[in-house]
C-alpha cells in the first residue's frame, strides 16, 4: 500500500525493518509477538499487530483479528493465548493450563484459561477504515457474534455482583504483568518454598529453573519469585475449573483493573458503532452493563489519578502507574481533571525523555529496564497519544508520538520495551507490536509535523523527544526525586 507521505531514506529503512519483523513473525493467519520468547498468538498483541498490518495488507489484518475467534470458549471468553501446535518451549504452555479437562474451544485449539485487554473492537474499527464499505460490512458481520459474546462474558461472568467494573483473576489478564499494584495483590499467594528462599536471601537461585529467561536476561523480566507466584495462581485457577464463582472462594488475587476497564469502555463504544453499521441491535442487558461500566470508572479516581481496586476489599491499590492515564483513552475523564493528568504524564517523573514510563521514575519499584516496572511500552504510549488527542491535547499527542519515533529510530530495532532514561532497548527483540505500531505511526497524515517536532527536540536537547512540557516544568519534580 502506498504511504501518504514520501519517507526519508532513514525512515524508509526503519519501516522496512519493521515490516521484516512482521513478516518473520507471521505464522500464516496469525502473528506471534516475537520469534523466541512468545511463539504463540496473544490477544492484545494480535490487535495492535492488525492496527499496523492494515496499512500493508488490510485483508491480512482482518484475518488477524478474526483468527482470535478460533479460541473462543463456550462461555464467550476469548483467551489471552492461543497456542500454536508446533511449539513446546513457551514457559507457560498448554501443560500448565490443561483446559481440555474443562472446555472445548470454538475450533478445538489449545488456549490459556484467562483473557487479556479487549482491544478487538478497536482493532476491528481501525482495520475497517482501510476496507471498502462492502468488505467492511462482511468483516464486521463475521466478527460481531463472537465479539458480542466476549463483551457479555466480561460484563456477566466477571462482574457477578454488578459493580459495573470487570474483575481480573491473573496479572497476565492485565497485560502489564508485574506492575506494582498487581504484585502487591499477588504477594499473598507466594509459594512456601519461594518464601523460604526469599527469607534466606537466595530467591535468585530460582533463576536456574525458569524457562523465560533463556532469551532475555532475568533482570529485564519479572523476578523468579514473582514468576513462580504467577504459576501458582494458574494452578489455583485450574483447580477452580476457571469459573469465577469458584475462583472467588480461593485466595487468587481479584482486581478491578483500571487499564483493562478503560480499554473495555472504549471497546464498548466501538462495538456499538460496529453493530450500528451492520444494523444489529445489541442485547439490552449488554448496553446496560456498558453504561454502568463507564459510570463506575469514576470510583477508581482518587485525588490526582485513577487506581485499580481490590474486588474483595473494595480498596484502591494505591500505586501510581501508567495505567492511571488510560481513562483518557476511554474518554471518561471530566475536563477539569485533564490538565492535571497531562501535566503529570509529561513531567519528568513519567517522561524523563523517551516516552512515558510504565511506572514513575521516583517510585520504589522503578527499574528502567525491567518489564512493567519502568520501561516505555509502545502499545501503551499509542493508547495515551490517542487519549490526548481525544481531549484536544494535540500538541502533547504530537510530542509523545515524536518521542516514540525518536526512541525507536535511535535504536533502529523493534524491542519489546525501552528504558525511559536512556532509550536503550530491552526484553525481546524483533517484537511485533513495536513494529506494527511504528508502521501505523509512519502512515499518519500528520507525520511531517511529528517529524518536525522530533527533529526539533532532538536538536535542541540532544535527547530525542523531550516533551515541551518537561522543559516548562523542569522544577516540578517532587521533593526527594533524583
Ligand atoms: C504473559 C506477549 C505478552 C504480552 C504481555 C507481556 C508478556 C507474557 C509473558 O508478553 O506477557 O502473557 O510470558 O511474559 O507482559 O503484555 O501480551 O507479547
Amino acid at each position: 500500500m502506498s504511504l501518504i507521505h514520501t519517507l526519508s531514506p532513514e525512515l524508509t529503512a526503519l519501516r522496512e525493518t519493521a515490516l521484516t519483523v512482521l513478516r518473520s513473525n507471521d505464522l500464516g493467519e496469525v502473528t506471534r509477538p516475537s520469534p523466541t520468547l512468545y511463539p504463540h498468538q496473544w490477544l492484545w498483541d494480535s490487535c495492535f499487530i492488525a492496527i499496523g498490518l492494515r496499512h500493508v495488507d488490510p485483508a491480512r489484518a482482518a484475518a488477524e483479528v478474526l483468527s482470535l475467534l478460533r479460541g473462543q470458549w463456550p462461555n464467550g471468553m476469548i483467551p489471552h493465548v492461543i497456542f500454536a501446535e508446533t511449539d513446546d518451549f513457551y514457559h507457560a504452555g498448554p501443560q500448565r493450563w490443561r483446559i481440555d479437562r474443562y472446555v472445548t474451544t470454538a475450533t478445538g485449539v489449545h488456549t490459556t484459561g484467562i483473557t487479556q485487554p479487549p482491544m478487538i473492537a478497536e482493532a476491528a474499527v481501525r482495520v475497517g477504515e482501510m476496507l471498502t464499505p462492502s468488505e467492511r460490512a462482511d468483516f464486521y458481520r463475521e466478527l460481531l457474534p463472537g465479539l458480542i459474546r466476549f463483551h457479555e462474558f466480561l460484563h456477566v461472568e466477571r462482574d457477578p455482583d454488578d459493580h459495573g467494573l470487570v474483575t481480573l483473576v491473573h496479572s497476565w489478564e492485565s497485560g502489564m504483568d508485574n506492575t506494582p499494584p498487581w504484585m502487591e495483590a499477588t504477594l499473598p499467594l507466594t509459594p512456601r518454598r519461594v518464601k523460604v528462599l526469599r527469607r534466606l536471601g537466595t530467591a535468585e537461585a530460582l533463576d536456574a529453573l525458569r524457562r523465560d529467561a533463556k532469551e532475555v536476561p532475568p533482570e529485564e523480566r519479572l523476578t523468579a519469585a514473582d514468576l513462580f507466584t504467577l504459576y501458582r495462581v494458574v494452578r489455583e485457577l485450574r483447580r477452580s475449573g476457571y469459573e469465577f464463582r469458584r475462583i472467588r472462594e480461593t485466595d487468587v488475587p481479584l482486581v478491578e483493573d483500571v487499564a483493562f476497564n478503560a480499554i473495555l469502555v472504549r471497546a464498548n463504544d466501538h462495538l456499538t458503532e460496529i453493530a450500528a453499521e451492520v444494523g444489529v441491535a445489541l442485547p439490552k442487558r449488554l448496553t446496560r452493563s456498558m453504561r454502568r461500566c463507564r459510570a463506575a470508572m469514576e470510583q477508581l479516581w482518587s485525588q490526582s489519578t485513577y487506581f485499580s481496586r481490590d474486588f474483595r476489599t473494595g480498596k484502591l491499590l494505591r500505586h501510581e502507574t501508567i495505567a492511571g492515564f488510560l481513562p483518557l483513552y476511554a474518554g471518561v475523564v471530566p475536563e477539569e481533571r485533564v490538565d492535571g493528568m497531562v501535566k503529570a504524564m509529561t513531567s519528568p517523573r513519567y517522561w524523563p525523555g523517551y516516552g512515558v514510563a510504565s511506572v514513575p521514575t521516583d517510585a520504589p519499584a522503578f527499574l528502567p529496564r525491567c518489564y512493567w516496572q519502568g520501561p516505555v511500552w509502545i502499545n501503551i504510549n499509542w493508547l495515551l497519544a490517542d487519549g490526548l488527542e481525544r481531549y484536544g491535547r494535540h500538541e502533547a499527542a504530537r510530542e509523545l508520538r515524536a518521542s516514540i519515533l525518536n526512541l525507536i529510530s535511535s535504536s533502529g530495532q523493534m524491542f519489546e520495551y525501552y528504558s525511559p532514561l536512556d532509550g536503550s532497548g530491552a526484553g525481546s527483540n524483533s517484537f511485533s507490536w513495536t513494529a506494527a505500531l511504528l508502521v501505523d505511526l509512519l502512515a499518519r497524515p500528520d507525520l511531517p509535523e511529528i517529524q518536525e517536532t522530533a527533529a526539533r527536540s532532538a536538536a535542541r536537547t540532544g535527547v530525542p523527544g523531550i516533551p515541551a512540557a518537561r522543559r516548562a516544568t523542569e522544577d516540578d519534580r517532587p521533593a526527594g526525586a533524583q
